[in-house]
């Protein structure tokens, strides 16, 4: 599996610098929100600890992962927006609900990217099981928050 091989999280404790005065939009799905939560507190964490200062980190909610694409567009529009993480997390139901809305979300947040030539990092967790989830939420798996905190910060330095 390709997260045995590389896991982001361990970038977390190097400082990679250059950051200080960048500004991250981070955008919080409030379905499952005790997942998107810990994403959260995970991303925020890893930004503090790469450098980025907390006045420059700001947080938007938005009801559902299917959301997320268009708020992330409104972070992304604003010129003192460097990157824009998304958090969310799908979970496998009985209805094709999680069909939709994964492939919905992914397409949406990559546009958004492109169209305003911006990270858009894809925070979000797509699961069968609310456990799978909890294990990626600073479970046995890391914490997904900071692996797209992370990536925020690598993405910025291009
Ligand atoms: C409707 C719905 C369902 C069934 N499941 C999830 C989910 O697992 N995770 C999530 O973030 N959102 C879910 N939603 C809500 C949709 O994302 C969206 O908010 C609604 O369809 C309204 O557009």
């Amino acid at each position: 599996m390709a997260s045995n091989l590389k896991n982001l999280s361990d970038y977390s404790d190097r400082n990679t610098g250059g950051v200080e005065n960048k500004q991250f939009g981070i955008v919080v799905a409030e379905w499952n929100e005790t997942i998107t939560g810990a994403l959260l507190e995970g991303a925020i964490e890893t930004l503090l600890e790469q450098g980025v200062k907390r006045d420059n980190i700001k947080v938007h909610y938005v009801p559902g992962s299917f959301e997320l694409s268009l708020g992330a567009q409104f972070l992304a529009q604003k010129e003192t927006i460097d990157a824009v993480i998304s958090l969310g997390c799908v979970i496998q139901g009985e209805t094709r609900h999680f069909d939709f809305i994964c492939d919905a979300v992914a397409q949406g947040i990559t546009n958004v990217g492109l169209k305003y030539n911006k990270p858009v990092i894809f925070g979000v967790l797509t699961t069968d099981t609310m456990q799978q989830a909890l294990d990626r939420a600073g479970g046995k798996h890391g914490n997904k928050g900071e692996e797209a905190a992370i990536t925020a910060v690598k993405m910025t330095q291009f």
